[in-house]
């Protein structure tokens, strides 16, 4: 059963209905966003992420209310959103009260409680090989991090030393499960080996070599003909990886296939892309160009596969 934690944040047990603490442009909200989409759950209202008067804590039926938690403004890093999420990651999901982090947490009890297309199979071989899949992708989030900021998101995602002492008091108040302090400390004062990134991409491209082999079969999604929670972890990493500039059509033609039916689905279209659309843009011109002068991931991957 999905975990439900205790937060030290007063606003969570205020909250009524479904509100999701999550940034647009992050794979591991999206995922979530997509499996409420799948679910019949429509994006509702926005209210600032820790607004806790009247009207923002009510709930809105049949939708969830976005609390944006700007991972550019580092909002994740703040006392207010540390009392939420001690990790200070996005999503974090209030269910009338109840707080739930970590998304496979997340889906796992958006699929137990809510109606709309099950995402985990109750076949019990089946649901293991899935949960394998997902465990899998969760194993490799930490390489999407080390591939992205390394070849996507570059000097923007660095943090000032006084940003970082920020976050480290904040971390020793709470859990710091994800280690950005370290990351954070490597990669802005650039001491992590060029080796550790090469590896990180040579891990995710092994895994999608993996996949497209699997897709052969000619199965529609991920695991089966149906679709599962595998295709909403696995697809939003090839989101990120495109917007990051990754041939992946080029080196891995079934897996693309696969992501373009994922891709063209109502919940993806509206609950993962619908106000993501300029950033991915952005992203995908600024990776275009850097393809262009043979300084991106285009080149990194070409060198993995040679
Ligand atoms: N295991 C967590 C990972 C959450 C996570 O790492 N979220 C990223 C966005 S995908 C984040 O908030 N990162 C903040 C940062 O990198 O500063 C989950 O699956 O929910």
């Amino acid at each position: 059963m999905p975990k439900m934690e205790s937060p030290k944040s007063p606003l969570v047990a205020q909250i009524q209905g479904l509100h999701l603490f999550h940034f647009d442009g992050a794979p591991c909200a999206q995922r979530v966003r997509f499996a409420l989409g799948e679910k019949g759950l429509a994006r509702g209202r926005e209210e600032k992420f820790d607004s806790a008067t009247p009207s923002a804590v009510s709930g809105e039926p049949g939708h969830w209310v976005s609390r944006i938690v700007s991972l550019v403004k580092k909002d994740h890093m703040t006392p207010a959103y540390a009392a939420i999420h001690p990790n200070m990651v996005v999503p974090a999901l209030v269910h009338d009260g109840d707080l739930y982090l970590e998304s496979l947490d997340i889906i796992e009890y958006l699929d137990d409680t809510f109606g709309g297309n099950p995402l985990i199979p109750g076949a019990p071989e089946l649901r293991a090989a899935t949960m394998s899949r997902v465990e899998q992708a969760k194993e490799l989030h930490k390489s999407i991090r080390y591939v992205t900021f390394y070849w996507g998101l570059g000097r923007l995602a660095m943090l000032n030393p006084k940003e970082r002492v920020e976050l480290a008091t904040l971390a020793q108040q709470g859990n710091d499960g994800e280690n950005l302090v370290d990351f954070y400390e490597g990669y802005s004062n650039r001491t992590i080996p060029e080796s550790v990134y090469q590896d990180h991409l040579a891990k995710l491209y092994a895994a999608f070599c993996d996949l497209n082999l699997e897709l052969r079969d000619g199965r529609q999604f991920l695991m089966s003909d149906e679709l599962s929670i595998a295709d909403a972890f696995w697809s939003m990493k090839i989101l990120r990886l495109l917007e990051c500039g990754y041939p992946v059509r080029e080196h891995h033609p079934e897996l693309f296939a696969w992501y373009q039916r994922i891709y063209q689905r109502p919940s993806f279209q509206n609950e993962v892309m619908g106000n993501n659309r300029l950033t991915n843009r952005a992203f995908r011109a600024k990776a275009s160009i850097e393809n262009l002068f043979g300084k991106g991931l285009k080149q990194a991957v070409s060198a993995l596969a040679a």
